[in-house]
């Protein structure tokens, strides 16, 4: 049985925002705080309840704000702590929760922790990060290269699991403990309701081991969230657990951990790792979602419901048809993963059914990841299809100026953006899809009021009809008296007789009837005769 305040968060929608993308309010390029201001009741009308906030730190964006130099202050191209404070008051105004990105697991070198540790190896901060005389393993940073970084000021090596200015905390120190809890209860007195963790297994490792889940990780969690000043807040951990014991371990309400995590088992569908296309059909990505919907209700779990992010390529040209089946899959997407029983998120854009965009040259690629890849992709490849790899996927897929309308920057901005615009900006925009009768944005709003209206779509049980054969997913949602049937043909017609009858509730092609023959991508919810 679920605890009152896990069900509680069983009705949020959530949506993330990545800022520097978001609107741009002063027209300098750059998105910003009072950018996301100006688009709060866009976000009410979409049936939005909450919003994860990516970093807003100050910081030298070497990783576009996740190298933090300051936790306590935002980043200077994104406005002041008075506007973050206003748009704090003016969602909560809008009974709009907000949930912010924490980020413990390393700073920016430009950190004053950072500095000072790395002027003497026997100061307060001395210990701050993980300094030693040689590497201590073999370690490879996410973005390339070795995890290991000389340092010519102390004349020793620290370690750095993302880019070469992210050093890692080191969580074996108490000091640590005591200044990351200091940023959270900063903004928890600030009124903040949330925090997405970053990276959140890799506080705790071990040099002869993983770095990440390593044996203090629970207990460190456990410290900064099994707190009175932190027992009301929604936590999301991004995560990279494989087993469900471990994700008990993670969110158990009893725990007093987090309250859920992002895991990517679904994110292998359509990929062989992030750069190389595989073709896998929606019955792969159905069968992976359904395994884990069943193993989180069976646990008491929340399951956090999720097809996009800004560190990747979109789900929908990866899993869907992003060309002339671009509104039936993308609505057919939505309804598999917002009819589920847990706590969705929509990643900007997702909305109105947005897709890869398609870069030329390097050069128009901004993200460090997707150019250490590239550098390292042409040491044994033609550039055109290093290129072609990362178009696939290139974290800056996620990160392209939200298209608003169709004016030249497309309504994020009145000059041009710190990214290359994307290359279907004139053609995909919510303008346009507005206009259209087959309106994504529409489709999810009625999705989103559906849902909200419907106790069954919330705190209702999930219980399977389709089987691994069918090339579409059908599936019940029980609460009390009301009954829901949710089907989703994929990339197939099929012809599906599900046994059940009742109103039909919501179609993206206009259905009248439960059964028979479904167009590739053609979902119904029902209400069941009872
Ligand atoms: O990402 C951590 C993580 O999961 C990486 O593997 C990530 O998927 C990245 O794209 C490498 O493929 C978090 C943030 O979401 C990401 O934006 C940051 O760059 C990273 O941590 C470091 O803070
Ligand atoms: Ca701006």
């Amino acid at each position: 049985m679920l605890s009152k305040k896990y069900s509680d968060f069983l009705n949020e929608i959530i949506y993330q925002i990545y800022p520097r993308s978001f609107k741009d309010s002063n027209n300098d390029g750059i998105g910003d705080i009072n950018g996301i201001i100006e688009k709060l009741d866009y976000l009410k009308d979409l049936g939005i309840t909450a919003v994860w906030l990516c970093p807003c730190y100050k910081s030298p964006n070497e990783d576009n704000g996740y190298d933090i130099s300051d936790f306590r202050d935002i980043m200077d191209e994104f406005g002041t702590m008075d506007d973050i404070k206003r748009l704090i008051s003016e969602m909560h105004k809008r009974n709009l929760k907000l949930i912010m990105d924490l980020v413990p697991n390393h700073t920016s070198v430009e950190h004053k922790w950072f500095k000072e540790s790395r002027k003497s190896k026997n100061n307060e901060y001395s210990d701050y990060y993980y300094w030693y005389d040689k590497p201590q393993n073999n370690w490879k940073a996410c973005f390339g290269g070795s995890a290991w970084q000389y340092d010519d000021v102390r004349g020793q090596y620290y370690l750095h699991s993302y880019a070469v200015g992210q050093p890692d905390l080191n969580w074996e120190n108490p000091k640590v403990r005591q200044e990351v809890k200091a940023v959270i209860d900063f903004w928890v007195d600030l009124g903040v309701d949330g925090f997405r963790i970053d990276v959140i297994d890799q506080i705790s490792k071990e040099m002869n081991g993983r770095n990440m889940l390593g044996p203090h990780l629970h207990e460190y969690i456990n410290e900064m969230f099994g707190r009175k000043n932190t027992e009301n807040l929604f936590t999301v951990g991004e995560c990279f657990c494989d087993n469900i014991d471990e994700i008990i371990r993670h969110c158990k309400y009893e725990r007093n951990e987090l309250s859920t995590l992002f895991q990517f088992d679904h994110f292998n569908c359509g990929r062989r790792g992030k750069f190389v296309k595989k073709k896998d059909s929606l019955k792969k990505l159905r069968d992976v979602i359904v395994d884990w919907q069943i193993l989180y209700q069976d646990n008491d779990l929340l399951h956090a419901l999720f097809t996009d992010n800004h560190d990747n390529g979109w789900m929908l040209s990866r899993m869907g048809n992003d060309k002339e089946l671009r509104y039936e899959s993308a609505t057919c997407l939505a309804a598999m993963f917002l009819t589920l029983r847990g706590v969705p998120f929509i990643y900007q854009g997702q909305e109105f059914g947005m897709v890869n965009s398609k870069n030329s040259r390097i050069e128009e690629f901004d993200d460090v990841e997707s150019i250490n890849k590239y550098n390292e992709l042409i040491k044994f490849l033609p550039k055109n299809i290093a290129v072609k790899m990362l178009n696939f996927g290139s974290r800056d897929n996620a990160r392209h100026a939200m298209l608003w309308d169709n004016s030249k920057y497309a309504g994020f901005s009145e000059t041009e953006p710190w990214i290359t615009m994307h290359s279907r900006a004139g053609e995909i925009n919510l303008e346009n899809d507005l206009k259209s009768d087959k309106s994504v944005f529409r489709f999810y709003k009625n999705l989103i009021a559906l849902r909200k209206k419907s106790p069954a779509l919330t705190q209702g049980k999930f219980e399977l009809i389709s089987n691994k054969n069918d090339n579409f997913l059908a599936f019940c949602r029980k609460y009390k008296n009301q009954v829901l049937t949710v089907v989703c043909n994929f990339e197939k017609e099929s012809l599906i007789n599900t046994g059940i009858n009742g109103e039909i509730l919501l179609s993206n092609m206009n259905r009248t009837e439960l059964n028979g023959a479904y167009k590739p991508y053609e979902i119904a919810v029902c209400i069941n005769n009872v």
